[in-house]
């Protein structure tokens, strides 16, 4: 068994040594924080990724560098196992332990523990695949994180400059490659030829859909919805908008996902482009999540965010299996997290089994792995469907006994190819948001009236220490600090279809209160009295509880 080559990772590790006053945390979305301050983590995450490939016999490793809808400053990285799917949550703690080494003795010492401890055999090959998003901070420190895979002397392969679901793609093309689960060709070519000959045999026949406006954030999807665009051609028309990748100060800018999610208002720089009734979305910064909203003929704005998207594609799913006369065999089912409107958890309860788990992907992508066909999405546009490895069997093989069952059987299996399984992915749901209208013959209002959405408002608020906030059931509930529970439920048996939650963030030193009921006026209300609870049992002052927490 050989040996780490402790002479070159010492020599590469002095030229990236950690700021002795950070502390860093690899946590939902991998490490994340102002770029500046990320050099060593990223030299450190290079060696890491090649010892977790070696660890799984040289399958190869994904590594993003992407601070997703932050602001430009910041930058992060994070991992992508070898089925495109999140890092394994123990090695989020082994990735912590790195990253924290004070100095590059420390650093040898820690990765000679974990190479012990894991029985790390390194004389397996290594092997890694990486990308950047469009961040100004990316260059150098993918320059400091192919360091670290030199200094280990990984076989690394540059992406470039790409979405953080084309990595994922890649990472999943790369490792099926020549197997009997190949997922494509392992290019970014292969993913537009993949997604756009799926939507494609998807609207065969169809009548075309007026053009969709695309608010591409300022990011690394104004890049891939252009070459899809070209794919697509005349199947799909996309008006790209917020493509100003090289502007400074303009990624995520007063426009993307995020904006329009927790801003509930239309990016300002559409406004003079979108007309009245018309569709449009917005992609967040490294382009996983989506959020679609239109205006009415009063130019008063709708979203249709993460939930509408679920229940549009979840009902159409259901309708297909059930046409193709598989009802009996696949079981579709949803996975929510408590920021679903419950106006959409009421909607699809009635159609399908609801999950709802902890926030944060890996907690949807595992839960939504146990259904025959798991649908999944963030409230904040994140989400996806996982058509688990019997139901893609059961779909090649089925007979189907009518020309009904079996048009829809063929839908079905586009479908598979269509949605980019390994993660959510902006620009593959958006094709499959609109192949689902169009099979519905849907506009953005009529897509809209599914169901209604409950008002709702998200409050942050700031506590000395956000550890002390334990949650249950999927967060729906606080265990600790004691008491605090009793009294919010206490405040929220006041509103009608009152419903409240607090969770400290995974990924914001703060503590998120979540509140809706049935007008406007008393979600917000309900909001900021939680919040004021949330404030006061956290020894805040009285003399600076912000105004708004009544
Ligand atoms: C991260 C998560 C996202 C979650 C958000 C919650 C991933 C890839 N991303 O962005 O799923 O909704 O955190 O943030 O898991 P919070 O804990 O600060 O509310
Ligand atoms: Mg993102």
């Amino acid at each position: 068994m050989s040996t780490l080559p402790v002479e070159a990772i010492r020599e590469f590790s002095e030229r990236h040594p950690k700021p002795g006053h950070l502390t860093y945390q690899y946590g939902t979305a991998g490490f994340r924080t102002l770029g500046n301050d990320l050099d060593s983590v990223m030299f450190r995450v290079g060696v890491l990724a090649g010892l977790r490939s070696k660890r799984l016999d040289g399958r190869t490793i994904g590594v993003m560098v992407t601070a997703s809808h932050n602001p430009e400053p910041d930058n992060g990285v994070k991992l992508v196992d070898p089925r495109g799917e999140m890092l394994e949550a123990s090695w989020e703690g082994h990735a912590t332990v790195l990253a924290n080494a004070s100095n590059t003795s420390a650093f040898v010492e820690a990765l000679e523990t974990l190479v012990k401890q894991l029985k790390i055999d390194l004389s397996k090959p290594a092997r890694v695949v990486y990308a950047r998003d469009t961040r100004p901070s990316g260059p150098a420190l993918v320059g400091a994180l192919e360091d670290g895979l030199k200094a280990l002397g990984v076989e690394a392969r540059n992406a470039g400059v790409t979405t953080t679901p084309i990595l994922h793609y890649l990472v999943r093309a790369i490792n099926t490659k020549g197997t009997k689960d190949t997922y494509g060709d392992d290019s970014a070519e292969g993913y537009m030829q993949k997604l756009s000959s799926a939507f494609k045999k998807l609207i065969a026949g169809k009548p075309a859909s007026p053009p969709l406006l695309v608010d591409c954030a300022n990011g690394v999807g104004a890049e891939a919805a252009a070459t899809l665009s070209r794919y697509l051609g005349e199947s799909l028309s996309l008006i790209l908008h917020n493509t100003a990748t090289t502007t400074s100060g303009a990624l995520n800018h007063a426009c993307g996902a995020d904006f329009v999610k927790t801003q509930q208002k239309l990016p300002p720089s559409l406004a003079a482009h979108l007309k009245p009734g018309q569709r449009a979305c917005s992609l967040d910064g490294d382009a996983d999540r989506l959020i679609y909203f239109y205006l009415d003929e009063r130019s008063q704005f709708h979203m249709l965010d993460g939930d509408k998207i679920a229940a549009l594609v979840a009902a159409f799913i259901v309708d297909l299996v059930k046409a193709a006369g598989l009802e009996e065999e696949i079981r579709v089912g949803i996975v929510q997290t408590a920021y679903a409107n419950g106006g959409s958890t009421k909607y699809l309860a009635e159609r399908l089994p609801v999950r709802c788990v902890p926030t944060g992907v890996k907690h949807l992508h595992h839960a939504a792995e146990h259904y025959d066909v798991g649908v999944y999405f963030e409230a904040n546009g994140h989400g996806t469907v996982l058509f688990s490895p019997e139901t893609q069997a059961k779909l090649a093989e089925h007979q189907p006994s009518t020309p009904a069952q079996s048009t829809a059987l063929t839908h079905l299996v586009n479908l598979t190819n269509l949605i980019n399984q390994t993660v959510g992915d902006a620009l593959s749901d958006m094709l499959l948001v609109e192949v689902v209208l169009v099979h519905r013959s849907y506009g953005a209002f009529e897509w809209d009236s599914l169901y209604v959405d409950l008002p709702n408002r998200l409050v942050k608020v700031v506590v000395a220490d956000r550890n002390i906030f334990k949650t249950e059931d999927a967060e729906r509930r606080l265990v600790s600090p004691p008491g605090l529970q009793a009294r919010i439920d206490e405040l929220v048996r006041k509103y009608e279809a009152g419903r409240a939650f607090v969770r400290p963030s995974g990924t914001e030193d703060v503590v998120r209160v979540y509140a809706e009921a049935r007008v406007r006026a008393q979600a917000d209300e309900l909001a900021y009295r939680v919040a004021g609870l949330v404030y006061d049992e956290t020894g805040g002052d009285p003399a600076t509880r912000p105004a708004e927490f009544l």
